[in-house]
């Protein structure tokens, strides 16, 4: 009887050949890992990323032993899952199995303690006190999201390889001092633009580890352009189904289901990141149009559009169900949102007249706020009367960034020419844009929110926000590319004090996380205005 196995040696070379590949991987991993500076633990201190605000070295070390514990002083769910963070960022590398137990006595030998403590407000919602001992460590915050910004800082204390997938047989050892540290700005983002191209669900998880590493607090989703409507929204259906189909250059597209985009929110929520969806209007609504006919002034809908350029569309503002529309998409998406902001675009829109425009802006401000939310939207805003609790994101027009503020609205920092990362980094770029000009790391990081325009005060800065549009941008690769190593500056002019800033010190720290990134697995450009350790 002829059966499929007349040829067992070619089955056991297969499973031969398959186990050779699988170690060498491993192997290669291994090799890959032990390539990897572990860098001085002195050095290590001295490279944090954001900048502390106070360091202390002392002259000892502390070192992660099998058998260690993590302690929290309560068992609150997050506080406990703060543990449970930390132990899975440990485990990994070191083999250990680290416990996370609740204690109320004093931390005990050799261990990590986690505590909240509700004695100094000064901390802030972010900010944390780090005591690394020779006997063990203490991180106390006055809120939550301070202990989850100190454990940031506790990976970066550590050698790189701590965030190797496999073990490292190497000494955890950490520099002691005492730090204390909190931030200067209260918005501290990133721009991730899923309309040009659509990034799925893990792509996306990956964006948001890799903003908490560097203590970033706030993820805006570009969820909608003419390119693409990537959120389904169950009242008008077709937005996604048609409006989510193709992408620039005409790919297949895609959009997130509701219980994905409830997944985003909620990995986010978990790394203390408060998501800001962006429904971009007026303009930029071509997906929107093509998807129903009547949202078209001529009841026509237009062809799904593929390509680059911007400023064509508009809804249609002297049409009642223009509003009804806004109203159920908006309605939808608050529901979704536990944050406090929806962000409702309104940049390069030209056919309505301004006032016509403000009309607009003035209507779907009512709208937000009529679901308990804050309208932001980029800084055209601001031909609009706004109420005090919105906010402006300043990008392009210094001008109307101080209308805004004229008007007591906070703006967001987000300056095209210093931090549009979907700008080329110099000639050799090979992805990207350039109409705003290069930013090279250097550039991407010498700058300051308050002094880049006149006219605004500290007090009119809720902080920064780096955008990557995607037009030129099509992989999770292609982020990290245009991401690294320009996000850490971002995220310390979010975070460290202003006063000492040189970039001559920041590029000795910034090369010495080349072997953190290596150990992550980053697609980093390594630009050569970097010593790269
Ligand atoms: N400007 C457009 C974006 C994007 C960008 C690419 C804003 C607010 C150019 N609007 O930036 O949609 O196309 O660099």
């Amino acid at each position: 009887m002829s059966s499929g196995n007349n040829y067992p040696w070619v089955q056991r070379l297969i499973i031969v050949l398959s186990c050779l590949i699988l170690s060498g991987i491993c192997n290669l991993q291994t090799l890959h890992a032990a390539s990897i500076n572990n860098l001085n633990p002195k050095l290590r201190l001295l490279s944090l990323i954001p900048k502390p605000t106070s360091v202390k070295p002392t002259p000892s070390v502390f070192k992660l032993t099998k058998g260690m514990k993590i302690y929290v002083n309560n068992n609150s769910d997050d506080i406990t899952a703060i543990g449970e963070f930390l132990a899975a960022k440990l485990n990994p590398a070191t083999g250990y199995e680290i416990p996370v137990q609740t204690t109320s006595n004093p931390p005990l030998n050799g261990s990590i303690y986690l505590a909240i403590v509700n004695e100094d407000p000064s901390l802030g919602e972010e900010g944390y006190d780090l005591s690394i001992n020779k006997n063990n460590i203490i991180l106390t915050a006055f809120r939550p999201a301070g202990l989850f910004r100190g454990i940031q800082t506790i990976r970066q204390l550590l050698p790189p390889r701590i965030e190797c997938a496999t073990v490292q047989r190497i000494s955890w050892d950490i520099q002691t001092a005492t730090i204390k540290d909190y931030p200067r700005f209260e918005w501290r983002g990133a721009m991730l633009d899923v309309a040009r191209h659509f990034f799925k669900v893990s792509d996306v998880k990956r964006f948001i580890e890799l903003m908490s590493y560097y203590k970033m607090n706030r993820l805006h989703l570009h969820l909608s352009d003419d390119q693409g409507w990537r959120i389904m929204i169950n009242s008008w259906p077709n937005l996604a189904i048609h409006g989510g189909s193709t992408a620039v250059g005409g790919g297949s597209g895609g959009y997130y289901t509701q219980a994905e985009y409830t997944e985003i929110v909620a990995y986010a929520q978990a790394h203390y990141i408060t998501v800001i969806p962006e429904i971009d209007m007026p303009g930029h609504t071509n997906a929107a149009l093509s998807s129903y006919p009547e949202l078209n002034a001529n009841g026509v809908a237009p062809p799904l559009y593929t390509g680059i350029k911007v400023g064509f569309s508009s809804l249609t503002l002297d049409k009642a169900i223009t509003y009804d529309f806004i109203n159920d998409v908006i309605k939808e998406i608050a529901a979704l949102t536990p944050g406090p902001y929806i962000h409702i675009g309104g940049d390069e829109v030209f056919s309505p007249s301004h006032s016509d425009y403000a009309s607009f802006i003035t209507r779907v401000q009512n709208i937000v706020q009529s679901y308990g939310k804050r309208m932001i939207g980029w800084e055209e805003i601001a031909r609009s009367p706004l109420s005090s609790s919105s906010i402006a994101q300043h990008w392009n027009n210094a001008e109307l960034a101080r209308t805004a503020v004229k008007q007591g609205v906070k703006v967001i920092m987000s300056p095209a020419p210093k931090a549009y990362m979907d700008m080329m980094y110099n000639y050799s770029t090979r992805l990207g844009q350039t109409w705003a000009g290069f930013i090279d790391v250097k550039d991407a990081y010498g700058w300051d929110p308050v002094t880049r325009l006149s006219g605004i005060a500290e007090s009119d800065v809720l902080g920064v926000e780096a955008p990557l549009w995607t037009e030129t941008i099509q992989t999770i690769d292609d982020i990290e590319h245009m991401v690294f190593p320009r996000l850490p500056g971002y995220a310390e002019i979010g975070w460290s004090l202003k006063d000492g800033k040189s970039w001559d010190e920041y590029a000795v720290r910034l090369g010495a996380h080349g072997p953190r990134w290596k150990a992550l697995d980053i697609n980093y450009y390594p630009s050569p205005q970097v010593r790269w350790k």
